[in-house]
């Protein structure tokens, strides 16, 4: 049985790919800030495969290395990596943007999943074997108005999936981006600092993706034989087109 640690797995499409991953007989490290998440998704998922659950805060570098080398021997061995644990906070043009904001898209969806994927590949590349899926978005193939930060960020991603592309190939370990435009999740309401009515203005008048169809994805990328490596992957709703088209009707 394989095993899959997954960060950001408290929420969205994190934790939608525990349940799917748990339905294909994967163990499961389970990560994020909120323990009671955790502990709930566990307690649901033990009933299938093995979990265990590490609670740390991405961008804090010590605690990751600290948890991820502290895990149980049944679990040291990672086959499956994914960066996911991510957000945007705030919607701002850059003269007016806070940096407070900056520091936490950087911190987290860029250093963040960088301190992870060190703590992992070492393993990875002692057993020649593994598979990291880096969890993008759109924003990291095309700029949005105001989204400049989470954008660079997002691209940052892109490009760290292209590196470690080339850097681990000789290991044989598998590395691919799953690039999803809008789905619905508690995305926005980070992003929008629990404005409810903002948050929800972004998924109204049209159907969006939803965790589930994004696991589904994921799953999908992780479930191929070995010799396949799904590198890149862009998934919108169908009534989007590109970051600021999408067709509203409903
Ligand atoms: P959610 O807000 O629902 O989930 C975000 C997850 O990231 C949570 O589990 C959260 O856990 C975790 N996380 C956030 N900050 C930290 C941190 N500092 N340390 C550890 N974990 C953290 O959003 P999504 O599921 O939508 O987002 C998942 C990924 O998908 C992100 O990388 C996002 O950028 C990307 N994405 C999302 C899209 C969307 O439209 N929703 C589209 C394209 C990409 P906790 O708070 O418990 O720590
Ligand atoms: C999340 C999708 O369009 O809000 O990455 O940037 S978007």
């Amino acid at each position: 049985m394989k095993t899959a640690l997954i960060t950001g797995a408290t929420s969205g499409i994190g934790k939608a790919t525990a349940i799917e991953f748990a339905k294909h007989n994967i163990n499961l490290i389970l990560c994020g800030r909120r323990q009671d998440r955790l502990t709930t998704l566990q307690d649901k998922l033990n009933e299938q495969v093995n979990v265990h659950t590490l609670c740390f805060d991405v961008r804090d570098k010590e605690q990751v290395f600290k948890k991820i080398n502290s895990l149980p021997t049944e679990f040291s061995s990672v086959d499956i990596l994914i960066n996911n644990a991510g957000n945007a906070h705030g919607l701002s043009p850059i003269q007016t943007g806070s940096i407070d904001d900056w520091d936490a898209m950087l911190d987290i969806n860029v250093k963040g999943l960088l301190y992870v994927s060190k703590a992992i590949i070492p393993k990875m590349i002692t057993n020649s074997a593994g598979h990291i899926i880096n969890i993008g978005s759109i924003a990291g193939k095309e700029v949005y108005p105001n989204g400049n930060v989470y954008c660079a960020s997002k691209h940052a991603v892109d490009a760290i999936n292209k590196s470690m592309q080339i850097d681990l190939n000789q290991y044989g370990i598998r590395v691919g981006a799953i690039h999803p435009g809008l789905v619905e999740t508690e995305f926005s309401n980070v992003r929008f600092k629990g404005d409810e009515a903002k948050a929800n203005s972004i998924y109204n008048g049209f159907d969006p993706l939803r965790p589930e169809d994004v696991a589904d994805i994921i799953s999908f990328v992780v479930t191929r034989p070995y010799h396949v490596n799904i590198a890149d992957l862009v998934v919108f709703p169908t009534a989007q087109a590109n970051s600021t088209i999408v067709h509203k009707t409903l």
